[in-house]
């Protein structure tokens, strides 16, 4: 069973083992270089986190309708801070 914490918890490690801050995953996952993450460059990130080809498509798009405060369908900064920090425990 793949629950969202599960697969924020995945990001989360993600984040912690190959990058030093979450802003530098977000600069490396958005590809184009517009401050803002699209559906495919998500798809990227679960990749590289290591969930399903089989749910990547879902997961985007949950990700997206859950933290997208806005309503542009996109993850900007802000947005992605919002999602990493509720399964952040504490901030060091
Ligand atoms: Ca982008
Ligand atoms: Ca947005």
């Amino acid at each position: 069973m793949t629950t969202e914490e599960s697969i924020l918890n995945k990001i989360q490690i993600l984040i912690t083992n190959h990058f030093q801050t979450p802003e530098m995953a977000f600069n490396f996952f958005d590809k184009d270089n517009d401050q803002k993450l699209t559906k495919a460059e998500i798809v990227k990130l679960l990749k590289d986190a290591e969930i399903s080809g089989f749910i990547r498509g879902i997961v985007s798009s949950k990700l997206i309708e859950g933290y997208d405060n806005n309503g542009d369908d996109l993850i900007d900064w802000e947005e992605f801070k919002t999602a990493i920090s509720k399964i952040k425990k504490s901030d060091s």
